[in-house]
């Protein structure tokens, strides 16, 4: 199968995160994408091609374009306030606050379109941004051109980003657009199958009016887990929506024994719902040495994710979301897609 990558998820590096009390190394960094790369290389999965690129026509009809605007600002207003490093937000409106209006300063703005600590931009951010959204939609163009499957290995990823805000190490949602952009040249439906460790809140937001685009997701329970307000088994969909929005929280400690047998019957949702093409949010932070996630999955359990995958036999693009455990990304996310390749 093609991969589609970009070296310019490099610029995203060095930046810093904010979370259990402390600002720390964003656990989400550029060797994560290199791990995958060079073992795709290994495996000799097949040939890497640059992306292609492409104006944010499809991003703006699943983010507010005032929110994709927003995006570029960043560095260059944080260094225009005269600050260097990590630029992060430190204020965000809840509940018992204006949602409403925009403020005008780079910090109230910054709140505004986030809900966590965990999107920092450095001066390379938004180009990586822009080039892991090109990434998705070059592959997501292979596969409407005939190719059975594609991968896009997107970094930043893309999963926790709804439609005006950030959040997760994620700014574009890369999944959704792609999943736009398939409707937009003609499918009738697309399934997107989230199996990241932590509930795709934004890809939920995105589509839970809609018809059009089947969610379903599997990932730990947000009443232990990130994202924390989201990602509940009664969230199935609203007016149009309603029953194509399909939620899988498990406990920490879940194995293979447990996440398969949601897997399996998210698959059966999935095949009777007959979309035209697939969408793999494929996140690889269920693996059982991941530094930031509780679920048990053995390197010897990826494959049989893409197996399954395969055996839908329908298009298929997979977006790669999370993974942190970066010496065992390359092998686990890779292990997927040969799986798929059923060797
Ligand atoms: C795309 C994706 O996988 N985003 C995940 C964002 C998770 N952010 C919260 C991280 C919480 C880590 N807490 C555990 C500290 C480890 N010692
Ligand atoms: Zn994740």
């Amino acid at each position: 199968m093609k991969t589609v990558y970009s070296p310019r998820h490099h610029g995203h590096a060095g930046n810093a995160e904010l979370v259990a009390g402390a600002i720390v190394p964003a656990f989400e960094m550029p060797s994560r994408a290199e791990f995958i790369l060079s073992r795709l290389g290994e495996v000799g999965l097949g040939p890497v091609l640059d992306p292609a690129e492409h104006d944010l026509s499809t991003a703006a009809r699943v983010h507010d374009k005032d929110y994709l605007d927003f995006l570029p600002t960043v560095y260059p207003r944080w260094k225009a306030a005269g600050r260097t490093g990590t630029a992060l937000p430190f204020t965000w409106p809840t509940r018992g606050l204006r949602g409403d209006r925009l403020p005008e300063f780079i910090d109230g703005q910054f709140g505004f379109y986030s809900f966590d600590g965990g999107c920092g931009f450095v001066e390379g951010t938004w180009d990586a941004i822009k080039s892991s959204h090109d990434v998705a939609l070059t592959a997501a163009g292979l596969v409407k051109a005939g190719e059975p499957v594609a991968f896009a290995l997107c970094r930043p990823p893309g999963h926790h980003s709804g439609h005006n805000f950030m959040g997760g190490y994620c700014y574009i949602n890369n999944a959704a657009v792609a999943a736009q952009w398939f409707l937009d040249q003609g499918a009738a439906r697309v399934s997107i199958l989230d199996v990241d460790y932590h509930h795709g809140n934004g890809t939920q937001e995105i589509f839970y009016r809609r018809d059009d685009v089947q969610v379903i997701n599997l990932h730990a329970d947000p009443m232990q887990e990130y994202p924390y307000f989201l990602g509940h088994a009664d969230e199935t969909g609203e007016g149009a929506g309603e029953g194509f929005n399909i939620n899988y929280p498990m406990r920490w400690g879940t194995n293979w024994e447990t996440w398969s047998e949601a897997l399996e019957d998210g698959c059966r949702k999935l095949a009777a719902y007959a979309p035209d093409i697939v969408v793999v949010s494929l996140g690889v932070d269920t693996f059982e040495k991941d530094p930031i996630s509780k679920f048990k999955l053995k390197t010897g359990d990826f494959p049989k994710i893409g197996a399954r995958v395969a055996r839908l036999d329908l298009p298929t693009l997979f977006v790669m979301e999370g993974g942190y455990a970066v010496a065992d990304i390359g092998v686990n996310a890779v292990s997927v897609l040969t799986g798929f390749e059923g060797r």
